[in-house]
């Protein structure tokens, strides 16, 4: 089981939501106070191929000298070349199954948006859930509807000892609600990399 206060302040990023390097949003975020990093190199003018690796080496440098943990978006290989800490799938992605076998010791977290997701989800094989997208989002191009912060509460109501982190349209000035509702904590992407003050946007998350 995962130490469950590293999704209080989980920060997800990829080239595509960065208008800077994102090597230095990270640092700032890093310095903020941020428990772990995904990287999710997806969509919209997002990096392939060597690229991606180069831009994944480089994160994966910077997490591992400030010791926060680093997790993979939904890419088995790139887990193995960076040495991640840990996968990120989606429902379609590679089976939990698969990939639990595959890394018996990795963080592995799965989204889970509805009732009948969580039914075929395999939850005694993985790590944590990402439940939403909680708020509206523009940053996911095939983002589900909103299910509102009821879907944590019906969580954490189901599975009490569940780590549970929301997604989606989560900011500075929502995320309270997310965690009152019974979230262990908030994943963020625009928030902080579209944040003129990532200090204070990470610090007030
Ligand atoms: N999965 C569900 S919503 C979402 C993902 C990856 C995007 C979250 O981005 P933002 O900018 O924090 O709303
Ligand atoms: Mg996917």
């Amino acid at each position: 089981m995962m130490n469950r206060e590293l999704l209080r302040k989980y920060f997800i990023m990829g080239s595509q939501n960065c208008h800077r390097d994102p090597r230095e949003i990270l640092l700032e975020a890093i310095e903020a106070g941020i428990t772990m990093l995904q990287y999710r190199e997806k969509g919209e003018g997002s990096l392939s191929g060597r690229e991606k690796i180069k831009l994944g080496q480089d994160l994966r440098q910077i997490c591992r000298k400030y010791s926060v943990p680093f997790i993979v978006n939904d890419d088995v290989e790139l887990v193995d070349l960076l040495d991640a800490d840990g996968i990120h799938v989606g429902q379609d992605d590679e089976t939990v199954k698969k990939v639990r076998k595959k890394f018996p010791y990795k963080i592995i977290g799965l989204s889970v948006s509805n009732i009948d997701e969580l039914k075929k989800s395999p939850i005694h094989l993985i790590d944590y859930v990402g439940a939403g997208p909680i708020f509206g989002t523009v940053t996911k191009e095939d983002a589900k509807k909103p299910v509102s912060v009821k879907w944590i509460q019906y969580l954490r109501n189901e599975y009490p000892n569940l780590p549970i982190v929301g997604i989606g349209g989560i900011n500075e000035s929502n995320s309270i609600e997310v965690m009152n509702a019974g979230a262990d904590g908030v994943s963020v992407i625009s928030a902080i990399t579209k944040s003129d003050h990532i200090f204070e946007t990470v610090q007030k998350l």
